[in-house]
């Protein structure tokens, strides 16, 4: 008799969409818009905030704040960009401001926001800070291009930030995931590779990156990052787990290796860039263990799924320890 080899597969659904989907299209929008989408997100008391990407008809981005007593509905939407490129004093930011993460940095008492300045010479890492979401001030870019993807760790690691992010040089053999610390948010260094992407078939082979900001849990640092698959038909944007080290984010203890989370809905397949799930933030109700998932459908729209924090947790122990047989 012969027997059909089954690959083990972990599927299960862990993040749930919201039947309201999307929550936010750039119909909603109090001024002109062509797409909103990719947004970062915090709980700031009772109200939930995102800082939208919003990409005008010129195809340049700014960030505006929305925010919701649900986190799903009734959203207030400021008038106006709340966070424009700064073209007198930032010319790195000459073709928008993207996909922002935010970080609640607990010594600093204030919010940082890692997001994509697109310059000329292509896109690269900029830092700017918060108290309100109603004034920001910027650090500046932190890191040359082409790098993207990037989000702070809300604490040190002795007395050194941390920061993930994704640079791309030309040439090279990937796009992967990179850690590098600071001792000031202003200087970066001892950067490494913690998570590689894969080859060959694999759904997250050549390029991936992270997507909202690492979550602290219990059992380690939670890291939901996109991997991208090159098809004939085009780029598939799909979703997997991670979990770093609580003391040593540079050790990944577990890796999915199947994607979570993939383009489903009408909403995610069709838009300006088809079957694109992209989060930037995601909130953590530390009462109940439900996760808010913020995420760009299509890179058009934005839409919410929510997970429980310890179905994740669940899911990876099961995941195998990267190294052998996976790359
Ligand atoms: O179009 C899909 C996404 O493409 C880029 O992401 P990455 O460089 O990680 O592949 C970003 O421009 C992102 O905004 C966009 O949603």
């Amino acid at each position: 008799m012969i027997r059909e080899a089954k690959p083990p597969s972990l599927h299960r659904v862990l993040f749930h969409r919201h039947n309201d989907n999307p929550i936010l299209s750039a119909g909603d929008w109090p001024y002109p818009a062509h797409t909103v989408f990719n947004a970062g997100a915090c709980q700031r008391g009772d109200e939930t905030i995102l800082l939208v990407r919003v990409e005008d008809r010129r195809g340049h981005s700014h960030l505006t704040v929305a925010r919701s007593n649900d986190g799903i509905s009734n959203w207030q939407i400021d008038s106006k960009p709340s966070f424009p490129p700064d073209l007198v004093n930032h010319s790195e930011e000459a073709w928008g401001v993207e996909d922002p993460r935010l970080t609640w940095v607990e010594d600093r008492n204030e919010w940082i926001i890692a997001y994509t300045s697109y310059s000329p010479s292509g896109p690269l890492v900029s830092l700017a800070r918060t108290e309100d979401f109603t004034s920001f001030s910027r650090l500046g870019p932190v890191m040359p291009p082409e790098d993207k993807d990037a989000a702070i760790f809300p604490r040190r690691f002795g007395n050194r930030y941390a920061m993930i992010h994704r640079p791309v040089s030309a040439g090279s053999s990937g796009a992967h995931i990179w850690l590098s610390f600071s001792p000031d948010l202003i200087h970066w260094g001892d950067h490494q590779i913690i998570l590689h992407a894969r080859r060959g078939a694999w759904w997250d082979a050549n390029k991936i990156g992270l997507s909202p900001p690492p979550m602290e849990t219990k059992e380690g640092w939670l890291i939901l990052y996109h991997g991208v698959r090159h098809t004939a038909g085009g780029c598939l944007y799909r979703l997997g787990l991670a979990l770093l080290d609580l003391e040593d984010p540079c050790r990944v203890l577990r890796r999915s290796d199947e994607w979570i989370f993939a383009p489903e809905m009408p909403y995610e397949r069709q838009g300006d860039v088809n079957d694109v799930v992209f989060p930037c933030g995601w909130i953590l109700n530390k009462v109940t263990g439900v996760i808010r998932l913020y995420y760009g459908g299509a890179d058009s729209c934005l839409a919410l799924a929510t997970a429980n924090v310890s179905d994740l947790l669940d899911y990876l122990r099961q995941c195998p320890a990267p190294g052998a047989g996976h790359a």
